[in-house]
């Protein structure tokens, strides 16, 4: 990767990390591999560069490239998302969803959101994060029979609570929400619609997943590094009036592409990242291309004969399978065993997943009874649903074996022999 360096500590742990992904299996579902254009952009001189405000209205001298290159992110993604507006400025996924409760709410203000424990996210109301300080959160949950949403809920909800947000977004929902039937929750309450599609954003760019801003929805949160394929980030689209973000702006929906570029900066965040900006760039160029639709269907293709395959061995799937890159599975139920028990296994033979809490779980959060999987870091890496049989055998088998190291050990050496079939696509 690199000659002689002067930090050998730090570049050799690089050096390992690199060879541990090209040897293993990433299955977790947030997880991607970036191209090489995406890490060059990454590594680029834009990481010595100060750049204040938005493209046009800076407070640093300097800005000819940053503001072509931030433009360019902008531009794309609006495009891509068929959104009115972009900010590409969030550092991460919990700083874009801060940007928009601080754009919208003030103090006290409820926002109804999926509960953590139901699949929802962090930052979408749970009384650890800052946010849940500031603002009231009510959490709804999903039918823990059917391990899907219950719109007579929310909708209950909405009604007893009247938020100012209605918030649809998680990290490990295998399904496609009614965003219609949301949005018409949403209205007649006089929600702000806002959707966190970290997760499934790419599928979304891919034409795969429908997209919450053509049902309705004001605004869209995302990171950039799940399906998108980018650099790790942030990202909030939004539809409505666009002015200038550094001028004050009435509180309207309408002005809410505004109001959210005010809450990025100066609101929530300093100086821009303009190196991860560039990249965000190149990996959205890269989502425009056709080969990205290809790749996005292949991903709900690969998840979904994973699911079945999982199926066929008797793993207990939560919502009964997937609509899209995701798959939790009930390891209790299934194995016996907790999450973190097959995680640890998992990892042992170079298949990566993660632990998770599943619906109404019975066992503490951090030794909770379900694994997570996903196909986009693997239909990256060019697998298709003819391997899918194959990662489930190894699944089964390295839970079954848990005990018997030789079997691990050959079970290792087999992942190994696929993965080297299949390089990262930044050592091509
Ligand atoms: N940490 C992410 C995930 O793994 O789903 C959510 O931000």
């Amino acid at each position: 990767m690199i000659g002689e360096v002067s930090d050998r500590q730090v570049f050799d742990l690089i050096k390992a990390e690199a060879k541990r992904q090209r040897d293993g299996l990433e299955l977790i579902p947030s997880e991607n591999y970036v191209s090489r254009e995406v890490l060059m952009a990454m590594g680029s001189v834009f990481t010595n560069k100060y750049s204040e405000g938005y493209p046009g209205h800076r407070y640093y001298g300097g800005q000819e490239f940053t503001d072509q290159v931030e433009t360019l992110a902008i531009e794309r993604a609006k495009a891509l998302f068929h959104a009115d507006h972009a900010n590409v400025q969030p550092h991460s996924g919990a700083q874009a969803n801060n940007a928009v409760y601080n754009a919208w709410l003030e103090p006290g203000d409820v926002v109804l959101g999926l509960s953590l424990d139901y699949g929802g996210h962090l930052t979408h109301g749970s009384p650890v994060t800052q946010s849940a300080k500031i603002y009231h959160f009510v959490n709804y949950t999903v039918d823990p029979d059917t391990g899907l949403f219950d719109y007579d809920q929310i909708e209950q909800l909405a009604r007893e609570y009247h938020p100012k947000i209605l918030l649809v977004g998680y990290s490990a929902y295998s399904h496609i929400p009614d965003f219609d039937r949301l949005a018409e929750i949403g209205n007649r309450y006089g929600c702000l619609l806002m959707a966190d599609m970290a997760h499934v954003a790419g599928l979304i760019a891919g034409g795969v997943h429908p997209n919450p801003l053509e049902h309705g929805f004001h605004v869209m949160t995302t990171t950039t590094h799940k399906t998108l394929r980018g650099p790790r980030g942030g990202m909030i689209l939004s539809m409505g009036k666009v002015g200038n973000p550094l001028k004050r702006t009435a509180k309207t929906i309408e002005n809410i592409p505004t109001l959210i570029d005010r809450s990025v900066f100066p609101g929530t965040q300093g100086g821009p990242l303009m190196h991860v900006i560039a990249a965000k760039a190149v990996a959205l160029h890269e989502a425009m291309q056709p080969e990205f639709k290809t790749y996005a269907q292949q991903v709900i293709n690969n998840a979904s004969r994973l699911a079945d395959e999982l199926q066929q061995r008797q793993f207990s799937l939560v919502g009964g399978g997937t609509e899209n890159h995701l798959i939790l599975i009930d390891m209790i139920k299934s194995r016996g065993v907790h999450g973190g028990i097959a995680e640890t296994v998992l990892d042992r033979i170079g298949l990566t997943a993660n632990k998770n809490v599943i619906p109404n779980d019975p066992e503490p959060a951090f030794r909770p009874s379900g694994l997570r999987f996903g196909t986009p870091a693997i239909t990256t890496r060019g697998l298709v649903e003819a391997d899918m049989p194959q990662i489930a055998s190894w699944i089964d088998q390295a839970i079954a074996s848990r005990h018997d190291e030789a079997k691990l050990n050959e079970l290792h050496n087999q992942v190994i022999a696929l993965a080297r079939q299949h390089p990262l696509p930044s050592d091509l």
